[in-house]
């Protein structure tokens, strides 16, 4: 069933930070010699980490180079809107403090300090929407979470809910001002009764707060799709793509297979103009550094935002988007279709309506050249363009159309 997140910040925001931080940043993918060979975050699962081992890294998780303000900075220069990070992950350790349970940062570190609070507050300085992941049913670390190691038969889940699930999201949705969502996470079988008491419990306490489709069960306000997948068929609700900018979401260090700028360019168009948001994660050092390689890839997406994000944010998905292209995708806005050319095809062919008044590059302003004939069989134009030898843009140059978006179609040079 289509879903509608019934926030309006969240359809405009359309690019959002996801961050993976926790114990899992300190082994960073090798433990005693081992190399996982899976995602960072999941270590002590991939190599059997007792869960006794596993807790002595919270004696040493001490990230003094956490800057709350500096991640949130490079999210808004970005471009992000919104950030999205794990409270607490599969392995059940809380990245807030928490009453409800002493094994979290505040209380079972030598950081002593809530990272949580002091990104709400930057979060707030810089108008970006402050939102938590939190593992709802996988806590690898309590007797009663999914994934402990002991038959799931002889676990009481609903002692779990009451105990730390709810108390904790208590905390979440009351210690920290407006939450922008909460993104929950791989619900395996819960039950429907229990992701509506996790639902309910959310919106009793901020109606406001969107949450996310993986609740499970049908209940979520949003579709979130699988890890790194987009829906190929159009989806008429709202949805987000939760992707990774190497092959990892918690950090490991050997994972330095960063995406370019152009790729995730390409990726947060490509996903936009089929209607979805993009939130693209990265994955903290146990010092509390987001990887320069990487801080590096998302300031220059942001020079590329800075002159484009007109035709990002607020953007809906174009009515008909062609597939089979991968030079082109189209992103729109009330008396505006928006061309994004990914790569130089030379020359191209647009069949347009009489609402068509002007066509620009976004980011110079400059006239995009093209002849305009008049096809009298159909009532349309035919507009032709002999693309410049070097496009304003590389990564992307975004063409500006100003008509009615839903009065262009595409001529390919193919016939029938
Ligand atoms: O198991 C998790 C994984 O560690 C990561 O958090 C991703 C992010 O979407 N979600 C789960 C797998 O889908």
């Amino acid at each position: 069933m289509a879903k509608d997140c019934r926030q309006q910040w969240w359809k405009e925001a359309k690019f959002g930070m996801f961050i993976h931080w926790g114990l899992y940043a300190i082994p960073a993918g090798e433990y005693k010699g081992r190399q996982t060979k899976s995602v960072g975050e999941w270590i002590m699962k991939h190599l059997s980490i007792p869960v006794e081992e596993y807790a002595e890294f919270a004696k040493v998780f001490n990230p003094v180079k956490f800057n709350a303000e500096e991640w949130v900075r490079l999210a808004s220069d970005a471009g992000m809107k919104y950030i999205v990070i794990t409270a607490k992950h599969h392995d059940g350790f809380a990245m807030f403090k928490s009453a409800a349970d002493p094994y979290n940062i505040v209380d079972a570190t030598p950081f002593g300090r809530d990272p949580m609070k002091e990104l709400a507050e930057a979060c707030r300085k810089y108008g970006l929407k402050f939102c938590f992941y939190y593992s709802q049913v996988q806590d690898w670390y309590d007797k009663n979470g999914c994934g402990y190691g002991r038959p799931d038969e002889e676990k009481d889940f609903e002692e779990y809910l009451e105990r730390k699930c709810l108390p904790q999201l208590t905390e979440l949705l009351t210690q920290y001002g407006d939450i922008g969502l909460i993104w929950f996470d791989t619900p395996q079988k819960c039950k429907p009764e229990h992701s509506q008491r996790i639902y309910d419990h959310v919106k009793s306490l901020q109606p406001n707060c969107i949450v996310s489709g993986r609740i499970g069960n049908q209940l979520g306000d949003y579709m979130s799709t699988g890890d790194n997948m987009l829906p190929l068929l159009p989806y008429p609700g709202d949805w987000e793509v939760p992707a990774t900018l190497n092959d990892t979401w918690g950090f490991k260090k050997s994972d330095t297979n960063w995406k370019s700028p152009k790729q995730l360019i390409e990726l947060l168009v490509k996903i936009n103009s089929r209607g979805g948001n993009y939130l693209l994660n990265v994955g903290p050092t146990a010092e509390g550094e987001i990887p320069e390689a990487c801080a590096d890839i998302l300031r220059e997406i942001g020079r590329f935002m800075q002159k484009n994000g007109e035709s990002i944010y607020g953007t809906k998905a174009a009515p008909a988007y062609p597939y089979d292209m991968d030079w082109v995708r189209f992103t729109t806005k009330p008396g505006k279709l928006y061309m994004h050319l990914l790569r130089n095809v030379g020359k191209l062919y647009l069949l347009i309506g009489n609402t068509f008044r002007r066509a620009y590059y976004l980011e110079t302003g400059e006239p995009f050249e093209y002849t305009l004939t008049a096809q009298p069989a159909s009532g349309t134009h035919r507009l032709v363009a002999e693309l410049p030898e070097t496009l304003p843009n590389e990564l992307d140059t975004v063409v500006c159309f100003e008509m009615n978006e839903e009065d262009v179609r595409f001529e390919t040079l193919d016939t029938l």
